[in-house]
């Protein structure tokens, strides 16, 4: 059928189009299908509104999701083509920056996929986060453009005016087509304005950031390091919801909603604080089409729920009212109200929405007046309600839920790893495609060496796939034959990045004095650190002058080496994980709330190293002890530390030679020729002087695990079957699971 269309569009024959010309092709007939499959559904809607969709390339996906991969595959094979150079030719939307925005893509095919009516709303930025470069073993930014003339975005004849305090923009509106599997198309909407100039962005990522009229889609999560930074942060929210907003009522009004019953009508989804003034500007707007207050507040909070996604103070925007009065002033008398209701119900100032230094918590909001609070994994959730939240928990016990995040099998199995999802149909058929629990049938092949055996082909020649993938894309040479051990994820102090680089001094140095792992190791590494986190930065630098000192050490490199790939994304990531042997999840227990990395490696066959944290403590649950390595103190032990503020870094490295070798190491004569003197000498008096987030605590017990699970590879059999029981059992992790219970808990759609 494609050659068809090609002979349309450019009058050749399959043969004689260019991979971009076949891309193009393919494009448009993917749009199309996928816009066919849209119906126009008058019942109730879920609008799942989120600062971030990292959705990843579309193509493969969506022919996928149409059922039409395998047959595209093979007529591009029969021409002498292939599906994953004509993918290549796609650019990455850059639209997301980690978990919180690639759980939201993953929740989009899922709702699709399951037949429900929701839509996505955010924000089309041109740039994106940024893009990482690497020089002189340090991360710069520079932007990461990857809108074309001729893609995925749908320009739709819609706009809204949104007004701030000073002026008034008037939005665009471009749609993607979410396109379920074997199922129905929902959209994703993204809110722009016309008026944005790229050409303002100067060397790396700057730009005048008081210009919002030019400026106000540019990037996600622009730089808040000072005031101007911070408003223009207000301007997006503000701007994203208050589109959400209009475009809400309009639809249920044009479904027969009255108003006053919007909620039979819509549901919104709140994903972190960052939508969190959809509440008062829907009360707003209620008010303004004659409601009563008190009426429209109800209105909303029945119509309203929320996500949270992490504990990290950081995170829990605060804004202060004297920023909220400059871009949005209308809405203060609202927010003041909501204050006021709050303050005399209850007696309690951590409740309140305004504190006394005059800002406004966004998450009260949340809470007070929607009608779910959910978290992302069960220790997450229970540390919501026993510690963070425990005040709102004492008020509200109904309104708090768990909702364990789940992956996309479609991108995360069927399409990242091919040959698995080919094989495990051979043995079980397809039904796991749409009811993931069925993987469980592949338990019964759990003593045949037939099929264990192919299990770790498979895992060859993924890793054999990604060592071309990497030479070809970043000239970086990698030993198939070697140890696959992967940490993959924003880089910050609780996942601690910093404790495996240590443990790559603390190899680099055995192998010095003669001690030679029996199997290499090859340590690879993706993580982007925000522009202005300079520890992270830091982090990054040590691991880049880690990788330059080892892989020319001509002593070390035929057992060691370590790879930090550039710009790590969801593209990177479908060929990292499936490669993967051993999946670093080492994160300070109670720190990550869920991980979603964590479930895809499982489900690739990858074995998890890692603490009892986030969705960890569920995957230990369901593959058992003896499939997955733990370690480190526990989630209790740790909330204690903090509670008592009694974990001293110093007393661990003072007390423990070997951890003094491996820290000092990085202010060593060796580690200083390479890197910079200020960087390192900053990140050694961190580690020593604070450590936040406890490296020293739990650095020797991850040594020993990691010796542990490096010795367990060696026994192929006993690795095979590790890899059986992780497969077979992640199927809770699919995020069609997720997704059901969102619905029968919160949505009812
Ligand atoms: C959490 O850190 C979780 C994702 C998705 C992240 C991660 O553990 O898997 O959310 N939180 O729920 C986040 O990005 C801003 O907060």
């Amino acid at each position: 059928m494609l050659a068809e269309i090609l002979q349309k569009k450019y009058n050749k024959t399959l043969k004689e189009c260019s991979n971009e010309e076949i891309y193009f092709g393919l494009l448009e007939m993917t749009k199309e299908m996928a816009e066919k499959k849209y119906i126009k559904d008058t019942n109730k809607k879920i609008y799942y509104i989120s600062a971030e969709f990292l959705i990843g390339k579309l193509l493969s996906n969506n022919l996928i999701n149409l059922g039409i991969y395998d047959e595209i595959r093979e007529e591009l094979k029969q021409s002498g083509k292939s599906i994953t150079e004509v993918e290549n030719i796609e650019l990455e939307p850059s639209l997301g920056n980690g978990g919180l925005g690639r759980l939201a893509a993953c929740f989009l095919d899922s709702i699709a996929s399951l037949g429900l009516n929701g839509d996505g709303i955010g924000l089309n930025y041109h740039f994106g986060l940024f893009k990482q470069v690497f020089e002189e073993n340090l991360q710069k930014e520079t932007i990461n453009p990857w809108i074309t003339d001729d893609s995925w975005l749908i320009k739709r004849d819609k706009s809204y005016r949104v007004n701030f305090k000073d002026f008034t923009v008037k939005s665009k509106l471009y749609d993607i087509a979410v396109t379920g599997y074997d199922n129905r198309t929902n959209w994703l909407h993204l809110f722009d304005i016309e008026t944005v100039d790229e050409s303002i962005v100067k060397d790396g990522i700057s730009f005048e950031k008081s210009d919002i009229e030019k400026n106000l889609t540019l990037f996600l999560y622009p730089d808040d390091s000072d005031e101007k930074g911070e408003l223009l942060r207000i301007y997006q929210q503000y701007f994203m919801v208050s589109n959400a907003a209009q475009m809400i009522l309009e639809e249920c009004i044009l479904k027969g909603s009255n108003l006053h019953d919007l909620y039979d009508y819509a549901v919104i989804q709140i994903n972190d604080t960052h939508p969190t003034m959809v509440i008062p500007e829907l009360i707003r707007l209620l008010m303004e089409r004659g409601i009563e207050m008190d009426e429209a507040i109800d209105i909303v909070s029945k119509t309203c729920a929320y996500t949270n996604h992490t504990i990290l103070s950081e995170a829990l925007e605060k804004w202060p009212i004297k920023y909220l009065k400059k871009v949005v002033p209308h809405l203060l008398p609202i927010i003041e109200v909501l204050d006021n209701k709050v303050r005399r119900k209850f007696d309690d100032p951590t409740v309140a929405i305004i504190d006394n230094q005059e800002r406004v918590h966004m998450a009260h909001i949340d809470i007070h007046y929607g009608f779910s609070v959910n978290g992302v994994a069960a220790l997450h959730t229970d540390i919501l309600k026993q510690n963070e939240l425990n005040n709102f928990y004492k008020i509200y016990p109904e309104k708090f839920n768990n909702k364990t995040n789940g992956i996309t099998f479609r991108r995360w199995l069927l399409h990242c790893n091919y040959d698995l999802a080919a094989f495990l149909t051979d043995l079980i058929g397809d039904g796991f495609k749409k009811d993931a629990d069925q993987l469980e049938r592949l338990l019964d092949f759990k003593e045949d060496a037939n099929v264990l055996n192919t299990l770790l082909d498979i895992k060859h020649r993924n890793k054999v796939a990604l060592k071309e993938y990497l030479f070809k894309n970043q000239g970086i040479e990698v030993d198939e034959n070697s140890i696959f051990d992967i940490q993959i994820k924003r880089l910050h102090e609780y996942k601690r990045q910093q404790m495996n680089a240590l443990y790559i001094i603390h190899k680099y140095l055995e192998i010095k004095n003669g001690k030679i792992p029996t199997t290499p190791i090859t340590l690879i590494f993706g993580a982007k650190a925000a522009p202005a986190y300079i520890i992270a930065k830091d982090i990054i630098h040590l691991i880049l002058c880690l990788q330059e000192l080892i892989n020319n050490d001509k002593e070390v490199n035929p057992y060691l080496k370590v790879v930090m790939v550039e710009n790590y994304n969801v593209t990177l990531a479908e060929k990292l994980i499936p490669a993967c042997d051993i999946s670093e999840q080492i994160s300070l227990a109670s720190k990550e709330a869920s991980g979603t990395g964590n479930m895809k490696f499982m489900l690739n066959g990858a074995i998890t190293l890692g603490t009892m944290d986030g969705a960890n403590v569920e995957i230990a649950e369901l593959v058992g002890e003896d499939n997955i390595y733990i370690f480190g103190k526990s989630s209790e032990e740790v909330i204690s530390h903090y509670e008592n503020r009694d974990y001293v870094s110093k007393d661990y490295y003072n007390k423990d030679k070997e951890i003094r070798q491996m820290v000092d190491f990085i202010v060593s004569d060796t580690l200083m020729k390479i890197g910079k003197k200020e960087n390192l000498e900053r990140l050694h008096n961190e580690l020593i002087n604070k450590d936040w987030f406890m490296t020293l605590l739990d650095i020797k017990e991850y040594m020993q695990k990691k010796e542990e699970i490096l010795a367990d590879y060696e026994d192929r059999e006993k690795w095979s079957k590790m890899m059986l029981e992780n497969i077979s059992r992640a199927g809770f992790f699919s995020s069609d699971r997720t997704i059901l219970e969102y619905n029968r808990d919160i949505w009812n759609v």
